[in-house]
């Protein structure tokens, strides 16, 4: 590809687009609530139809919603390049997980017909539905369906915390397609993602290639004790699902503790009932989110948190049920893929690490039916999921030029 070897993104332009489609679903401090399904969702799905039908990409829609534009090649018979990512956020998200991803590939095409660039394979820009599964879980449903790890008939029953079905939402927002999902084809899929960790900055490095992701499981654990009054009720006669619930926070907190330095446990997210200040709390819902890079290390996190959930349920004389509602094993991206992303940084003159992914993407789950690798571009303080999630206009050009050359390169350009 020596001919494309300076071959550049238009950096204003895809900082424009970011800044715009950040304009839909604001959060309350300067980042995006753009939760999956909801109306912004279909708003932001509009805008970027709009900005690939202007680029004279084709569009399909899958069952799941999943979004696809294809940019013709030579050969319309050779297996596609895929890139892309998700435009969903996080209830409290910043502007740039997942839609620097969608946005760099809608990049790529637009840099690519301004330079009148032919490649052999078409490129397929992707935007994946409910990569965050804040609102319905698990995170990166679509994906997982569409790689064949969800039924789907599974996924569309998922309930968000108002009780409507992903299924109704889909349709009721206008994106139920009607491309069966899965059926789909790839040569290969690229992601762009913001590293949402503090090592390239921390480091001054311009790329992360990434050649792994860490495991992860997400528990959904039930304690239920006896609401009584706060004030009457003596402390030894107490069944306090609360306090249970701190324990399991403490317990959770100290196995990943007893991993270190990989191993990561939170629990983010949390229902407490009656939530009534005088209520001695009688059942709360919450969900455990461990991870690691080492498959053996996850099953011996999960080993210990459920005994140790056991333990304390029995000492407190409460019920706990647990059901995993989110999992995959740690994955090893393609050599082929990631060595594109190397070589790319390399011809670009950016510095670059080898990097594992501590969060989840699409990509993971991808990865199981088409050669996949991943690029990453620094952000600030390495801080995500929270409004206040910010890149800079070169990191997001870098990022999104090691994404063109790799995936140029893959689609093999036609002089
Ligand atoms: O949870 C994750 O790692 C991703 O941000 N959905
Ligand atoms: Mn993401
Ligand atoms: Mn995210």
């Amino acid at each position: 590809m020596s001919q494309l070897s300076n071959l550049q993104i238009n950096g204003d332009r895809l900082w424009d687009a970011l800044m715009e489609m950040a304009k839909i679903g604001p959060g309350v401090a300067g980042g995006n609530n753009r939760q999956t399904l909801t109306d912004e969702d279909g708003e932001g799905r509009k805008l970027f139809q709009s900005w690939a039908d202007a680029a004279g990409l084709t569009m399909g829609v899958d069952t799941m919603g999943n979004m696809f534009f294809r940019r013709e090649g030579t050969d319309p018979d050779a297996l596609p390049v895929y890139v892309g990512s998700h435009l969903d956020t996080q209830p409290t998200g910043g502007k740039y997980d997942g839609v620097l991803g969608v946005l760099g590939a809608l990049e790529i095409v637009r840099t690519l017909n301004d330079l009148g660039v032919k490649t052999k394979h078409p490129i397929v820009v992707t935007n994946w539905t409910n990569e965050e599964g804040t609102r319905f879980a698990p995170a990166m449903l679509a994906s997982g369906v569409f790689a064949g790890v969800h039924e789907e008939a599974w996924a569309k029953d998922r309930v968000d915390a108002k009780g409507k079905r992903f299924g109704d939402e889909l349709a009721r927002i206008g994106w139920e397609g009607d491309e069966p999902v899965g059926s789909r084809k790839m040569k290969a899929f690229f992601e762009l993602h913001i590293e949402q960790g503090p090592i390239l900055e921390d480091e001054d490095l311009d790329i992360g290639v990434v050649t792994h992701g860490q495991g992860l499981y997400w528990l959904e654990v039930r304690l239920t004790g006896k609401e009584s009054h706060t004030g009457s009720t003596p402390m030894p006669k107490r069944r306090n699902a609360g306090l249970g619930m701190a324990r399991v926070t403490e317990l959770v907190h100290e196995t990943a503790m007893d991993f270190q330095p990989s191993a990561v446990g939170a629990i983010g997210h949390v229902e407490v009932y009656p939530n009534s200040r005088n209520i001695i709390p009688g059942r709360c819902v919450f969900t455990i989110d461990i991870r690691s890079p080492s498959k053996e290390t996850l099953e011996e996190m999960k080993a210990r948190i459920e005994d140790g959930i056991a333990t304390i349920a029995e000492a407190m004389d409460i019920e706990a049920e647990m059901e995993v509602v989110g999992h995959f094993d740690p994955v090893t991206f393609d050599k082929a893929c990631v060595t594109a992303v190397r070589d790319a940084a390399e011809r670009l003159g950016l510095s670059h690490t080898d990097l594992v992914s501590g969060a989840g993407h699409d990509a993971c789950w991808i990865n199981r039916v088409a050669p996949t690798a991943m690029v990453m571009c620094p952000c600030v303080d390495g801080l995500s999921h929270n409004e206040a999630e910010e890149i800079s206009k070169d990191w997001a050009t870098n990022g999104a030029n090691v994404l063109m050359h790799a995936v140029v390169e893959t689609a093999e350009v036609v002089a």
